[in-house]
């Protein structure tokens, strides 16, 4: 083996150093913005993100929901694969019906709620849209209240419940999945309903849309069109099925792919994308990875992926590792890829952003990665922590927690992530089944760690990321100066009391 004598390293043994802070570094003149997919010398990228922000493509992570709350503050999910094709490509749509009025909630109301109770929680969430689904499951979640068997349309009562909804929503959904346009007309008709009925190609209803004003005159049917797709969303594709995955993808109008595999140096990825340039040229945009090593950077650059991410073994759930053996210190990684990147930009005018994938832990690791390189970050752990991540908030030792598990673990049972050919199953975990602290709403979260972020940036004396990566010094430290960052040698008052 030819054996690397360099230490491979972490984002905690590191530290930037500031520079020349002028009255024009503010947090407000801050410009986060950053290319997604790659691009030719002096031209620009055919999507850029507002944040550099990605989350995870993990059943406990990037669901509908967390996809539109963390598109709305300018960052992009990827729609999780390990799910069969139609109901990832259902939340797709969702993500992109966004704009049709389609989801805008994760409120818990239960059927047991009165009307005061929900202006209350329309007051504490700020969200404005109610929905009812079948079964309360499924694309339930994207509303995840109440079904539809408790509050139908076209019965009396329940019409009842909807018009007391509406004088606190700006609009109803009430989803009855493959009923044909006109019966969902003559439920319109008949109820004297306001209600816009979204259909799918094939004529069939997919869920109406009631308005405010829903009393006053019937709309024409209505499809989601081009101009009302307005939220980025993304989704994971995976090497074992992808020729029947990504048209299912790109129909439902996702904008972006990305290949979700644990180890992406593989000719399996070269295939995929392969298949994508044949059947789409470059429409279609598709990320792979992950790599650690300027090597892997190169084979999957020449193979067409349109971004990279970097990463092996640094997830928070993440144990191949020690699983396996294989790996690479997180910062080290991506130093060597980062400088792959530039090198191949210079030589081929070719620019392919990269991702620094898991591993983050503290906000300023955030900084941190973007100044040794990263165009942006994928998380899994950050936002899993947020009321709009899918899994369940529970009570455990007196503290809130939210449930997050690798998709190498039992529980995702995603092979396909960890597929190295042969028959398809997974053969011994690679990832774990947690808890991690309950945090609150992704918004407000968000906005502290943005606000660090650009604080650190004023700092350092930089304004774009891409000045960031040129001009900032970042040293290392020893482990003794990691002691010296936190609080030391006084008594917290906190741990007296
Ligand atoms: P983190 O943000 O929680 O530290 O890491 C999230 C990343 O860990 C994901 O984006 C993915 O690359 C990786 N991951 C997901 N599941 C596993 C696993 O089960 C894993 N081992 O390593």
């Amino acid at each position: 083996a030819q054996i690397i004598n360099e230490v491979s390293r972490t984002f905690n043994e590191y530290l930037l150093i500031p520079g020349l802070t002028t009255k024009a570094h503010t947090p407000d003149n801050i410009n986060l913005e950053t290319p997604l997919v790659k691009f030719k010398k002096g031209e620009r990228a055919r999507i850029s993100l507002n944040i550099p922000l990605v989350s995870a493509i993990m059943q406990s992570v990037s669901d509908s929901g967390l996809a539109i709350a963390l598109a709305k503050q300018g960052g992009l999910s990827f729609i999780f694969s390990s799910q069969s094709i139609e109901s990832q490509v259902n939340m797709v749509e969702i993500v992109k019906g966004y704009k049709a009025g389609f989801v805008e909630s994760r409120a818990n109301i239960t059927p047991e709620h009165t009307l005061k109770d929900i202006l209350a929680l329309k007051e504490k969430t700020g969200f404005s849209t109610v929905g009812v689904t079948d079964d309360g499951t499924a694309s339930g979640r994207l509303l995840g209240m109440v079904t539809s068997r408790d509050y139908r349309v076209g019965k009396d009562n329940e019409h009842k419940k909807v018009k007391d909804f509406m004088t606190a929503f700006e609009s109803l959904i009430v989803a009855q999945d493959g009923i044909s346009l006109s019966a969902a007309n003559d439920i319109i008709w008949e109820n004297k309903l306001n209600a816009l009925p979204v259909i799918d190609p094939d004529q069939h209803l997919k869920y109406f849309v009631f308005r405010k004003d829903y009393e006053n005159s019937i709309q024409n049917p209505h499809e989601i069109t081009d101009a009302e797709k307005q939220l980025l969303v993304g989704a994971g594709v995976n090497t074992r099925d992808y020729k029947e995955r990504i048209p299912a993808l790109v129909n439902a109008g996702a904008d972006v792919l990305c290949i979700d595999s644990s180890d992406g140096f593989s000719e399996w990825q070269k295939e995929t994308i392969r298949f994508v340039r044949e059947n789409y040229g470059n429409e279609v945009l598709i990320g792979a990875g992950n790599v650690v090593d300027k090597e892997g950077f190169l084979y999957l650059a020449e193979a067409g992926a349109d971004f990279i991410k970097v990463g092996i073994g640094g997830g928070s759930i993440c144990i191949t590792r020690e699983q396996k053996g294989i790996g690479r210190g997180q910062a080290t990684a991506l130093i060597e890829v980062a400088a792959a990147r530039d090198k191949y930009f210079e030589e081929t005018g070719n620019y392919i952003p990269i991702c620094s994938d898991g591993g983050i832990v503290q906000d300023y690791h955030m900084t941190l990665a973007l100044a040794m390189g990263a165009n942006f970050l994928m998380m899994g752990r950050y936002f899993a922590r947020f009321d709009e991540s899918p899994t369940r908030k529970l009570l455990v030792g007196g503290n809130y927690v939210k449930e997050y598990w690798g998709e190498g673990s039992n529980r995702a049972r995603n092979w396909e992530r960890y597929d190295m050919g042969g028959s398809g199953n997974l053969k011994f975990e690679e990832g774990v089944d947690s808890y991690v602290p309950y945090a609150g709403s992704l918004k407000e979260n968000l906005d502290i760690t943005l606000g660090k972020i650009k604080s650190t940036m004023c700092s350092c004396g930089v304004l774009s990321l891409e000045e960031m990566q040129s001009n900032v010094k970042i040293t290392m430290v020893s482990s003794t100066s990691i002691i010296e960052g936190g609080a030391h040698d006084v008594i917290l008052k906190e741990m007296n009391s």
